[in-house]
């Protein structure tokens, strides 16, 4: 016998990737665990009948020959009256999951590290064109929000986006899924919120009030930035973070407000490994203790007094430039060897004194000339900025002369170069929610 079964305290991707799976493997029999989450009972009270699910108590182990595991691969997070299948050596086992870490030891695996569980499956079904019925897309749909909350969370790819989109065409009811998703801040962010207003502490910081909160948390909580934000409203900081550690999965969540120019959220959140915009931010780091998160946010918060950011933050560096003596030869090959489509052109004293990019090398018409130095072919259009400029005046600059990099200056020398990718990243960070 085949049996489908997924981990204890059941949640919507585990429902919606048994179902999923069942669709897969038509001759396995799909087994619920016995303790589902509570919104899940809500959904089983109306739609048990359309799934054909066993129980764990109804499988006589000794009868089970392949074992498929959806949505987890660890043992101990299997219903206990399945457990007795962990001993048996002569078991098939199939694991479909989107979490890198478990125990089990499997002859076929699609581990992906996905943001929902049901996705793999889904584009399984997609894949062998399987027929799928309004309600089995609102299910899978449900499963598939709840993970990514909504496709917002930071661990959502791209293929969970274009499962939802397959499933949104296979009439996925967007108006049923609501009902049965947990509400926006629901117990679980009520609970959360009240521990970190217990434990709040407030601090000035350079003229203003912040507060870091640290917490643990068990699995994946919808809407923390929401939680944070109310959080910053009754403690009354002007800038506040939340450290919410994981630690099953081993992972922190980090999330920053800020009302104040002062403090810039995205850059931190970006030096993190995340990103944001000035206001708001997140990021998500693995193995990292709460403690040294903490850590991090302070010291990054001693280097982030500006009002403004200037260009050599944002800049590229080191910039490679070349002698103007050197042979346009060779600069091609250079050129080429970086990707890149232009570089500085200085003296032997290192002052700029042009610019070599792409499109000079039309100047070139004989062979020969490929012995000629730099300085020969290079733009004089000498256009620099200044180090303490902003992204805006660079951005600027760029369209006025119609040039994709610029170098920044600081006391006469080149000490790095702003590209139009540089400005680029910027000003998306900079869009508002
Ligand atoms: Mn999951």
């Amino acid at each position: 016998m085949k049996i489908i079964t997924t981990h204890k305290g059941t949640d919507f991707d585990g429902l919606a990737s048994l179902a999923a799976a069942a669709l897969i493997y038509p001759d396995a029999r799909p087994v619920l665990p016995t303790s589902v989450n509570g919104n899940l009972k809500a959904f089983l009270a109306i739609h048990k009948d359309l799934f054909n699910f066993s129980a764990p108590g109804d499988i006589d182990p000794d009868e089970v020959t392949t074992l498929i595991v959806v949505d987890t691969h660890s043992w101990d997070r299997l219903d206990q009256r399945l457990l007795a299948l962990s001993k048996r050596e002569d078991l098939n086992i199939i694991v479909w999951d989107h979490h890198i870490k478990g125990d089990m030891d499997a002859g076929e695996v699609h581990v992906e590290e996905t943001g929902a569980a049901v996705t793999l499956l889904v584009r399984e079904i997609k894949k062998q064109r399987k027929l799928i019925t309004p309600i089995q897309a609102t299910l899978f749909l449900t499963g598939l929000y709840e993970d990514t909350g909504s496709l917002s969370f930071p661990s959502t790819l791209a293929e969970d986006a274009y499962a939802a989109g397959f499933l949104l065409d296979r009439k996925a009811d967007l108006n049923i899924l609501s009902t049965f998703l947990k509400p926006a801040y629901g117990k679980k962010q009520k609970d959360i919120l009240f521990d970190m207003v217990k434990a709040a502490d407030r601090s000035e910081f350079n003229g203003f009030t912040m507060s870091i909160s640290a917490l643990e948390i068990e699995g994946r909580v919808q809407n923390l930035a929401m939680v944070l934000q109310m959080y910053r409203e009754i403690v009354n900081v002007d800038v506040a973070f939340g450290i919410f550690k994981d630690a099953e999965r081993d992972k922190t969540m980090v999330i920053g407000r800020s009302s104040v120019d002062e403090v810039n959220i995205g850059f931190m959140m970006r030096s993190l490994g995340g990103g944001g915009h000035p206001g708001a931010g997140s990021a998500l780091l693995k193995g990292v203790r709460p403690e040294t998160v903490r850590e991090m946010i302070l010291e990054l918060m001693q280097g982030n007094q500006y009002s403004s950011v200037m260009l050599s933050d944002i800049m590229s560096y080191p910039v490679v430039t070349v002698n103007q003596d050197t042979k346009i030869e060779e600069v091609a090959g250079l050129l080429r060897d970086m990707g890149c489509t232009g570089m500085p052109v200085v003296d032997d004293n290192d002052n700029m004194v042009g610019v070599i990019s792409r499109r000079d090398f039309k100047r070139v018409k004989k062979e020969k000339q490929m012995q000629s130095p730099v300085k020969s072919i290079m733009s004089r259009n000498l256009v620099s900025i200044s180090h303490d400029k902003s992204a805006i005046e660079a951005a600027r600059l760029m369209i006025r002369h119609d040039i994709g990099r610029i170098p920044v200056m600081k006391e006469g020398k080149i000490i790095g170069i702003i590209t139009r990718s540089d400005a680029m990243m910027y000003f998306y960070d900079l869009l508002p929610d």
